[in-house]
């Protein structure tokens, strides 16, 4: 039942230099709107949605269903249902101290992205696997399955070259119906795929310094990390 493991072991100085540009590439991502309509390769989207199945997750009972578009009619329905939810998010359901957050973002209930980009990406949690002969096994850890296999999606499709939207329309049943979906499978984000658009700006948003995400924890490890 179990096989051996072939694990590629580094160099020391080899280790060295993968942890550093990987690092130093996964720094470069920003998280885009203003999306190109310029259509990506399908090759370099089904590696990242292949990529993203080999996520780890609870009893490897796989949680998760990516559901691809890039048909404009879709998208445009994607979007005017996105755009009505988010207008009523914005105008009467998000509190202030919300709106104080994302101001900086300058987010608001407009998402022309979401018919410009070439791919969309729905990603669905699935709390129970339906077998072929009718039963119904529990999944384990869906949510922080489904996380992880979304930030593999993420950084794969950095790593090739693209550019990603993690958008998070609220509420967002609608993308069962949209993306053809069975009422079982929770939508938990929706993915959007592209190139930015030709000067693109982002906020000047920085990421947190490693002494205030990490704590370095007994006297030993601090020795280790000097
Ligand atoms: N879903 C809304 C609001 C929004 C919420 C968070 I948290 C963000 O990081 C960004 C936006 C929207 O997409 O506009």
């Amino acid at each position: 039942m179990n096989k051996k493991l072939e694990f590629q072991r580094l160099q020391d100085a080899e280790m060295k230099t993968a942890a550093q540009s990987f690092y130093t590439k996964m720094q470069s991502r920003r998280t885009v709107r203003d999306f190109s309509d310029q259509p990506v390769p399908a090759e370099v989207i089904r590696n990242a949605l292949l990529c993203a199945g080999t996520a780890p997750s609870g009893a490897n009972m796989q949680p998760w269903h990516f559901a691809v578009t890039t048909d404009p009619k879709i998208k445009i329905g994607i979007k005017d249902a996105a755009e009505a939810e988010e207008k009523t998010f914005y105008t009467q359901r998000a509190p202030e101290a919300w709106l104080d957050a994302l101001a900086p973002l300058g987010t608001d209930e407009h998402k022309p992205f979401l018919s410009t980009a070439p791919v969309l990406i729905g990603v669905f949690l699935k709390k129970f696997t339906y077998t072929e002969d009718g039963k119904r096994l529990k999944n384990y850890y869906p949510y922080e399955s489904v996380g992880i296999a979304c930030g593999l999606l993420i950084s794969a499709l950095h790593h090739s070259g693209l550019a990603t939207l993690t958008h998070t329309p609220s509420p967002m049943a609608f993308l069962n119906q949209a993306f053809a979906r069975p009422k079982t499978e929770r939508p938990y984000l929706l993915l959007v795929v592209g190139y930015p658009e030709e000067n693109c700006q982002v906020p000047a948003i920085e990421k947190l310094p490693f002494e205030d995400i990490v704590s370095v924890v007994g006297e030993q490890t601090q020795e280790y990390f000097k």
